[in-house]
């Protein structure tokens, strides 16, 4: 029988990120996304000190760049003084953004602060604030950004606790989302006699496998909008009998969100504008009064699609919703749209279109077969391109293209053309 005890699981901080891709972004929005690591850390720290806990572990990236900056060094110092004076021990290990290798100033860690070095696993005592023992903590750090080698092959457990925990950053079953770092398999990490594995490297939360625990909390504020929703950490409670229960919580200080808006069942514009208006709110409604950044799919068929299909018109719904939503200088809760991408369709029946004589006909045929088969699709975009295939930066763009971007752009061709010609017919 053990003790029963709480920590904190958490990974991939990236403090300090820089948030360099975003362009033409206002001041208000730039400034809150260049503090958010922080913000999000700091909701982390309160969340120890308030639900508890014992420790803190943390997996891995703890900053953005292996040339840490000065700013996050020191506050990464502050706030784990504030759980060291809480009597809250951490445990820490570097990944492929912040490994051994990169500069780093010469700054004294808080008592109970054990950060584990390259090589070997090393193995520490954690204890309760009572003083307690709890668990043994496993830990093994970078030495440089690009390990490919198992490091889980090199931990090895220790008689002597009532719970053990393993900390590693890297990528299990090989997940393609991720560098390929410090690369084991599932299978591996379930026999290997831990009873909870902290993970870090792969930014989506998820817990892969139970008694033992191989967990990824993911990352604690999104950098993208490509890391969309809920950012935080996993409060895990581990009874006397070894019972370990995960309660999520949400520390992200600015939300990145995706939403759709359908234009089916829709005619006018007015419609349209309430509907984005009305997608907006309700992203800002459900962020529980943090800032939003937000990209916008139009999607669905309808009469509208054929106004959308100009290069143009998209951009121009984007710079009026900004205006409409108000200025990030002025409200703390704001919403900026980041863009809006469109994927709608016409109310057009391209099947039936396709049973016509003529050119309209053979264009829908050549349309629809050139989207279901990849091997036309490249075949009529190769032939439409042949001039600009001369440029390698252009090559090596239509070489990333997957099948089903290249089908789109066909099938968006394709009612681009049917719509022009019939307008053409009209005049
Ligand atoms: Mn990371």
């Amino acid at each position: 029988m053990g003790v029963p005890f709480t920590f904190v699981h958490a990974a991939d901080l990236h403090l300090d990120s820089p948030f360099k891709g975003l362009a033409k972004v206002p001041d208000a929005v730039r400034n809150r996304l260049r503090e958010s690591t922080f913000g999000s850390f700091r909701r982390l720290v309160e969340t120890a000190i308030c639900e508890g806990a014992d420790f803190v572990v943390l997996a891995g990236d703890l900053y953005d760049m292996a040339d840490r900056s000065l700013r996050a060094q020191l506050r990464l110092q502050r706030m784990l003084s504030e759980l060291a004076g809480e009597g809250i021990g951490v445990f820490v290990v570097h990944g492929n953004h912040d490994p051994e290798s990169g500069r780093q100033a010469r700054l004294d860690w808080p008592p109970g602060v054990r950060v584990f070095e390259s090589g070997e696993a090393g193995c520490a005592e954690a204890y309760r604030r009572d003083g307690r023992l709890a668990a043994y903590v496993y830990g093994i750090s970078y030495p440089t950004p690009a390990v490919t080698d198992n490091l889980a092959l090199r931990f090895s457990k220790r008689e002597g606790a009532p719970f053990h925990l393993a900390l590693l950053h890297g990528n299990v079953d090989g997940n393609p989302g991720h560098d390929n770092y410090a690369p084991c398999r599932l299978t591996e990490l379930v026999g290997a006699g831990f009873d909870y594995w902290a993970l870090g490297h792969v930014h989506d939360r998820r817990v892969l496998h139970e008694y033992p625990h191989v967990v990824y909390p993911g990352n604690i504020q999104g950098r993208s909008i490509r890391e969309t929703g809920p950012k935080g950490a996993y409060v895990v409670r581990v009874s006397e009998a070894g019972e370990v229960s995960l309660s999520f919580r949400d520390t992200a200080e600015v939300l990145w969100m995706e939403t759709t808006v359908s234009i089916e069942g829709i005619g006018r514009e007015q419609q349209l504008k309430e509907r984005l208006l009305q997608a907006a709110e309700e992203a800002r409604a459900g962020s529980s009064g943090r800032p939003v950044i937000l990209r916008l799919r139009f999607a669905g068929r309808g009469a509208l699609h054929e106004t959308l299909l100009e290069a143009s018109v998209a951009d121009e719904w984007l710079e009026e919703l900004r205006e409409w939503l108000g200025s990030p200088e002025e409200r703390d809760d704001w919403v900026w749209p980041e863009s809006i991408a469109v994927h709608t369709a016409g109310a057009v029946d391209l099947a039936a279109l396709s049973g016509e004589d003529g050119f309209l006909g053979e264009l829908v045929r050549r349309g629809l077969r050139a989207e279901a088969d990849p091997a036309v699709a490249r075949m009529l975009e190769e032939e439409a391109l042949v001039a600009l295939r001369r440029l390698p930066r252009i090559r090596e763009w239509l070489a990333s293209r997957s099948d089903a971007e290249r089908a789109a752009v066909v099938r968006r061709a394709t009612e681009l053309a049917v719509s022009m010609l019939r307008n053409g017919e009209a005049e």
